[in-house]
């Protein structure tokens, strides 16, 4: 069974930011899909275990796409 979360992403200023999260999140073991969204600045991902909401905070973070709180 997987979860859908939505993350609001401030960092996010063109395709190529939208390309590197995307790229960089479905390389995490357990996503499924990842659709972030450039004029929202909204990322929806998909995803199961072993992903999880921590994990993938913590890699936007690594990247330096820090969710917003
Ligand atoms: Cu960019």
């Amino acid at each position: 069974m997987s979860t859908m979360i939505t993350y609001k992403i401030p960092n996010i200023n063109c395709g190529h930011c939208v390309h590197t999260i995307q790229s960089e999140l479905i390389d995490l073991p357990g996503v499924r899909s990842v659709k972030a969204d450039q004029s929202s600045k909204i990322a929806t991902i998909e995803y199961e275990p072993p992903a999880s909401e921590e994990k993938i905070k913590q890699l936007l973070e690594a990247i330096n796409y820090p969710v917003a709180v």
